[in-house]
């Protein structure tokens, strides 16, 4: 405890140099338990500070920044911040920053590789392994999905979607297909080899469908049981970005009449609990929220945030804020 240090709260268990760095700069309360605070300890916790590091399971709501006056800073350890209301941060002049790029190319290739292993049917075939099930060969025992060469449709051609793009384009062949709220310069486009297409007719041609755009009121259930059935019964949706993109039920429905073949799934609406309809199917992998989930990507994120936390505080300019104009 140091009378002259701004006081802030480590909302999250965080790497060791992280909370060292904090710690030199701040009066830091650290939050290091298993789980995450609730929004009642999240309130009683952060009265008196100025800044909050906080991750995507702390909630930053208006009600909350009415009742902790003196934050002035909250920097969240991810690049989604759907988990806070900007817009009330901006008004009461709180500066928010996230961690765009660092985590780019490890989220890529998570979103590549549960499209693979929806495709190629892997987590059915691991079960089935392990359950002692692999009794002998047949023509077309665990047939799945080509990936390479065939139309890979992305929805929202961010920084991570391009990157998708790259993996599709560069690496298996593919015909890259996209849709995203404002459309690509051309020279991106050429450079990606990317089609824009309505998101519409996105659904109708994509072979495989991944979802990479942030969530909001406006993207909110955008993929439902219309968009479900504008899909070849061939096709496999895969999900890295936010749970709440996917109506999970109609989902379910659409997997158990093989209306589309699979899904592969990494953020889910209710999350850590999963929908008990998408549990019970064998058509859809599903992974616990680890699209940036390597060792060095977890670190440059945990540092970024730590980075733009001091900064913020002490009166440098921020490395990615979102809301610049509060500075
Ligand atoms: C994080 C994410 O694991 O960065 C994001 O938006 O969804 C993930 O990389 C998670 O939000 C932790 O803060």
């Amino acid at each position: 405890m140091d009378a002259l240090k701004l006081k802030v709260l480590i909302a999250r268990r965080a790497p060791a140099d992280v909370v060292e760095k904090l710690s030199a700069h701040f009066d830091v309360d650290f939050h290091d338990g298993e789980a995450p605070l609730s929004a009642d300890e999240l309130r009683a916790r952060l009265q008196g500070k100025v800044g909050a590091y906080i991750t995507g399971t702390e909630r930053i709501t208006a009600e909350l920044l009415a009742a902790c006056p003196e934050l002035r800073a909250v920097c969240t350890m991810s690049v989604g911040y759907n988990h806070i209301d900007l817009a009330a941060c901006t008004a009461r002049r709180v500066l928010v920053t996230n961690t765009p790029d660092v985590l780019t190319e490890t989220t890529a290739d998570l979103g590549f590789a549960l499209l693979m292993a929806t495709a190629r049917r892997m987590g059915e075939g691991e079960r089935l392994l392990r359950d002692g099930l692999w009794k002998s060969w047949a023509w077309d025992f665990l047939a799945g999905a080509d990936v390479h060469g065939t139309t890979l449709g992305i929805l929202g051609m961010g920084r991570i979607g391009q990157a998708i793009a790259r993996r599709g384009r560069f690496g298996f062949g593919m015909n890259v297909a996209y849709h995203n709220r404002s459309r690509l310069p051309a020279d991106t486009e050429a450079e990606l080899g990317a089609r824009y297409l309505s998101k519409d007719e996105l659904l109708r041609q994509a072979d495989h469908l991944i979802l990479v755009l942030p969530y909001s009121a406006e993207s909110h259930h955008c993929i439902a049981t219309a968009e479900l059935a504008l899909m070849k019964p061939t096709a496999t949706l895969v999900n890295i970005a936010r749970g709440g993109l996917v109506d999970e039920d109609a989902l379910a429905a659409a997997l158990r009449e093989h209306r589309i073949a699979a899904a592969g799934l990494d953020v889910f609406e209710g999350e850590p609990r999963v929908n008990p309809a998408l549990l019970s199917l064998p058509n859809i992998v599903l992974t616990p929220h680890i699209g940036s989930a390597t060792m060095p990507t977890r670190l440059a994120m945990a540092r970024l945030a730590a980075d733009n936390l001091v900064a913020a505080l002490t009166g440098a300019p921020p490395p990615t804020p979102l809301n610049p104009e509060v500075l």
